[in-house]
């Protein structure tokens, strides 16, 4: 179906909605958290909307307005007729997700991501491969005249400034800026959000710094590097994968944070034709042929003994 009939089809069903619940993948990013908020201001008129995210104290929230309708915890006795899923490939990327899957009163799934590898398991799907869910929430509302208030365009600005690196990496086109300049005009204060983002690292985040250089493993003839943060370092809130992203000639980067034992987070990040997606596939993981991730409850050791040597044998 082409994206104006699946605009249409969106819709036409938020028209008849009447309680709805708008979630994102679990550990949320800029993006994720950013399109959910700029959508529920968006459909809130005379309905009841619920943003629920898990674990929602982050720094990731410093850059965007307060609302009132973020819920923490998920709302049982809410009985939503939609769910919304923001930035998610698929359902079980969604923390608590048994929460959607296992609820058993009817309700229509719209699923809104720009994952290539993305499953289409709403009963709506908006998928696009766009810079961010925010690029393509604006598209949405444009196309459907629904204004943008100005804590929207701070929502939609940080989501897309956030998901292009700062309007950086390759998923940034002409439209993606143009969006952004839009934005601006509309409320969005580049710079205001990108202080909000950018400069708020705490000591704990550079003695993270300290660590991921300590431990960075760079093989130059295989071009990748990898670093770990053990479990009993410092709970900064910086993307490390960001800050070793940075090394020249290397295409292929990754991260391994330990959060505890038998539980490992990978990130991992291509500059090349590499397909990071594809890898984080082999081990349960998913993400953007650039940008991907994979929960492992794996021992650390183990983690990256496999890893690693996938890479090497490709
Ligand atoms: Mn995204």
């Amino acid at each position: 179906m082409k994206h104006k009939e699946l605009y249409q089809q969106f819709n036409h069903h938020i028209q008849t909605a009447q309680k709805i619940l708008i979630t994102a993948h679990q550990y949320p990013d800029i993006d994720a958290i950013g399109s959910c908020l700029a959508l529920a201001e968006a459909i809130k008129k005379n309905k009841t909307v619920k943003v629920w995210i898990p674990k929602n104290d982050s720094k990731e929230w410093d850059c965007f307005p307060k609302f009132d309708y973020i819920e923490k915890d998920f709302p049982n006795n809410f009985k939503f007729d939609t769910c919304i899923v923001c930035d998610c490939s698929n359902l079980e990327r969604v923390d608590q997700y048994e929460h959607i899957s296992n609820a058993t009163h009817t309700f229509t799934t719209i699923n809104i991501d720009h994952h290539s590898d993305n499953n289409y398991f709403g009963d709506i799907n908006i998928v696009k491969t766009i810079s961010s869910v925010g690029e393509l929430l604006y598209e949405l509302f444009q196309h459907l005249n629904i204004p943008i208030s100005s804590p929207m365009a701070i929502c939609l600005y940080a989501a897309i400034s956030f998901d292009t690196g700062r309007f950086a990496y390759s998923n940034v086109t002409e439209k993606t800026l143009e969006t952004a300049s839009k934005l601006v005009k509309l409320g969005a204060t580049p710079y205001v959000i990108t202080q909000a983002m950018e400069e708020n690292k705490s000591e704990k985040d550079f003695q993270l710094i300290k660590i991921a250089i300590d431990n960075l493993v760079i093989n130059n003839d295989a071009g990748f590097a990898y670093t770990t943060i053990p479990k009993r370092s410092p709970k900064g809130s910086i993307k490390i994968i960001d800050f070793i992203r940075q090394l020249k000639d290397i295409d292929l980067l990754i991260v391994f944070q330990e959060l505890q034992s038998k539980l490992v987070k990978v990130n991992l990040r291509s500059k090349s034709e590499i397909n990071v997606s594809k890898i984080a596939q082999q081990f349960g993981g998913g993400g953007h042929d650039k940008a991907a991730g994979i929960v492992l409850k794996k021992d650390l050791e183990t983690c990256q003994a496999e890893l690693i040597q996938y890479i090497q044998s490709r």
